[in-house]
């Protein structure tokens, strides 16, 4: 299920690449495959809460880790697409539905969850989840209540992922992705920067990425929001120019893809996520909360795309077409 044509060593090429260079690169092919001037506006919701069994170094909802978070019981279906509707008011096209979970288990709750999506794909919405490791028949039946879109990062390279997550391998993840990709469901699957990995590890991660067969149809980039209590809250932000470079880099690799970008950006400045933009990022999270970290609010993000001269995306829009000269 992995493409081989491209090769380690050419990724590493590109990601050494003058910058500025590498952004205007990543901006050619951004305009070829895309409305530059599109963003796609995203929410999320924490549809379950805390209580989680995998020992993810960075997560706030880890049992392993000592955060301050209030554990939720999975919510009511009426209370997650009250959500949605006032998310779709708000101006969002896909709503993305996370759960603390490690695996996805048959029962009661996955049937609910099951609901949740078929009511929000009745909202003209895309609609995505992130609910830990799925079986080939549960993504069937996810594809079947109307699922656009399943979450499922690779978090980082395979050698530096030891460091982050001993409870599930990266084949686990693979397997998981594979399931995603039989059911024809379109795979969501990036990373986290700044967990104390190296460019190496940055590269091999984008490598990966690129090299899956299908390529992810959606690529979240989340820069590490150091979450106290957990392992990696002293740690140092990553230099926001080697960010830019992975965003430019996924750009270039993954052209049809929407580069999504994810945890982090509260602590990123409105100049930076500007030229991200410029380097083919074309997704964003808005509302002031993610999961469970807080978030640039409406007002923000709304006056950042204004001054930027960029508009929603349309959902469901196919627009891997050259764009008409501006
Ligand atoms: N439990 C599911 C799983 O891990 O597959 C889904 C939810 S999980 C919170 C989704 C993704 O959020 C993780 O894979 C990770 O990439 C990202 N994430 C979680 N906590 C983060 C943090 N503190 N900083 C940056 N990204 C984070
Ligand atoms: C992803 O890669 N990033 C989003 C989404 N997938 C589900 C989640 C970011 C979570 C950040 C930490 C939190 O808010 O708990
Ligand atoms: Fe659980 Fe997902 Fe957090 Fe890992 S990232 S601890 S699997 S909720």
């Amino acid at each position: 299920m992995t493409k081989q044509s491209l090769s380690l060593q050419d990724v590493e090429i590109l990601y050494h690449k003058p910058l500025l260079d590498l952004v205007y690169e990543a901006a050619a092919v951004h305009r070829a495959h895309h409305d530059s001037r599109d963003m796609q506006l995203c929410t999320l919701l924490s549809i379950k809460t805390g209580g989680c069994a995998e020992d993810c170094k960075y997560c706030s909802q880890s049992i392993y880790n000592n955060t301050d978070l209030e554990k939720e019981i999975l919510l009511k279906t009426d209370e997650v697409l009250e959500s949605a509707r006032k998310a779709k008011e708000a101006g969002s096209t896909r709503f993305c539905m996370g759960a603390a979970w490690p695996r996805v288990l048959d029962g009661r709750a996955f049937d609910r969850v099951l609901e949740m999506v078929s009511g929000v794909k009745a909202m003209d919405m895309e609609v995505c989840c992130t609910l830990g490791m799925l079986t080939e028949d549960q993504a069937q039946r996810l594809k079947d209540a109307g699922l656009t879109a399943y979450n499922h990062n690779l978090d980082t390279s395979e050698e530096f992922y030891e460091n982050i997550i001993t409870t599930r391998t990266y084949q686990d993840r693979l397997d998981t992705i594979e399931n995603v990709a039989k059911a024809g469901i379109s795979l969501c699957c990036g990373g986290i920067l700044g967990m104390g990995e190296s460019q190496e590890d940055r590269i091999a991660l984008l490598h990966r990425l690129a090299s899956l067969d299908p390529q992810p149809e959606s690529v979240p980039i989340n820069m590490l929001v150091p979450v106290a209590g957990t392992p990696l809250e002293g740690l140092e932000p990553l230099d926001i120019f080697e960010w830019i470079r992975c965003i430019a880099v996924a750009r270039i690799l993954m052209p049809q893809a929407m580069v999504r970008l994810s945890a982090g950006r509260l602590a990123i400045s409105k100049e930076a996520q500007a030229l991200a933009f410029l380097a083919g990022a074309n997704a964003i999270f808005t509302g002031e909360k993610l999961l469970t970290t807080p978030n640039p609010g409406k007002d923000a993000d709304t006056d950042l795309l204004a001054e930027l001269g960029l508009q929603p995306r349309v959902p469901f829009k196919e627009d891997d077409s050259a764009q008409e000269a501006a």
